[in-house]
């Protein structure tokens, strides 16, 4: 039976969610037939037995995970057989490293240059939950938080130096093959260019030339996903 992903959906089916992203591409690493249930903020509650308060959440027979690190633990657990996510020891380091630093020097930053984008990428239903939830993390109303989001770009690119000094050289960051650590790198990337028109990366950016790889990854998976074509 394949593996329901609870996955955060917005207005035209678009799949904006990093964290979804991450579980999405580890199961079709493992090679594991995937069904997702497209799934609005304010409708997580009604997933499973009602506890759960972020997704992605999977329901691999019967089987609920959140999570989406617990979930790539939880698919190589149950499926040594098939391609590890996680790759050992010394891969888990590595792609925990890489999220750490993914989510905070990257995503954190990123979300002030593209919240009022994803609010106009909602759903009414999650429009206005979105708008309070948010301006609550933020400590301010999000109106006019992308203002001025162009000189951070340059700030955002600076930050991503250590990334590019890896793919100048290799195809992945797992090297010639990608790994967890792709996905996680990946994942600030789906969720821009899903919402937002703003372009992240030059087209001669060895970064950019990684992000097209992985959209190609599995049959052009992500490039399905509806978005802006940067
Ligand atoms: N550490 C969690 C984070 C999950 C997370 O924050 N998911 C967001 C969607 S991308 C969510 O469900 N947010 C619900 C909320 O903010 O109430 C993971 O990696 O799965």
């Amino acid at each position: 039976m394949a593996i329901i992903l609870y996955d955060l959906v917005g207005i035209d089916d678009r799949r904006f969610s990093s964290n979804c992203w991450r579980t999405r591409l580890a199961i079709a690493h493992k090679g594991l037939d995937c069904e997702t249930v497209p799934t609005r903020f304010t409708e997580i509650k009604k997933i499973g037995d009602g506890s759960f308060k972020t997704i992605p959440v999977i329901n691999d027979n019967g089987d609920y995970i959140v999570d989406s690190w617990s979930i790539a633990e939880h698919l190589d657990d149950k499926y040594p057989e098939r391609p590890p996510i996680l790759g050992g020891s010394d891969g888990i380091q590595h792609a925990r490293f890489i999220q750490e630093w993914a989510v905070a020097r990257i995503s954190q930053f990123l979300f002030t240059m593209i919240v009022e984008d994803i609010h106009a990428h909602l759903t009414p239903e999650d429009q206005e939950w979105f708008y309070d939830s948010r301006s609550k993390r933020l400590g301010r109303d999000i109106t006019g938080v992308q203002l001025g989001r162009e000189s951070r770009l340059i700030e955002l690119r600076q930050r991503l130096e250590p990334m590019r000094s890896v793919v100048r050289d290799t195809p992945y960051l797992g090297g010639e093959l990608p790994t967890y650590a792709d996905y996680v790198a990946f994942s600030p990337f789906i969720w821009a260019r899903t919402v937002s028109s703003l372009a992240l990366l030059e087209k001669d950016d060895p970064i950019y030339s990684w992000l097209q790889r992985i959209l190609d990854l599995y049959d052009g998976l992500a490039r399905k996903n509806p978005g802006y074509d940067w």
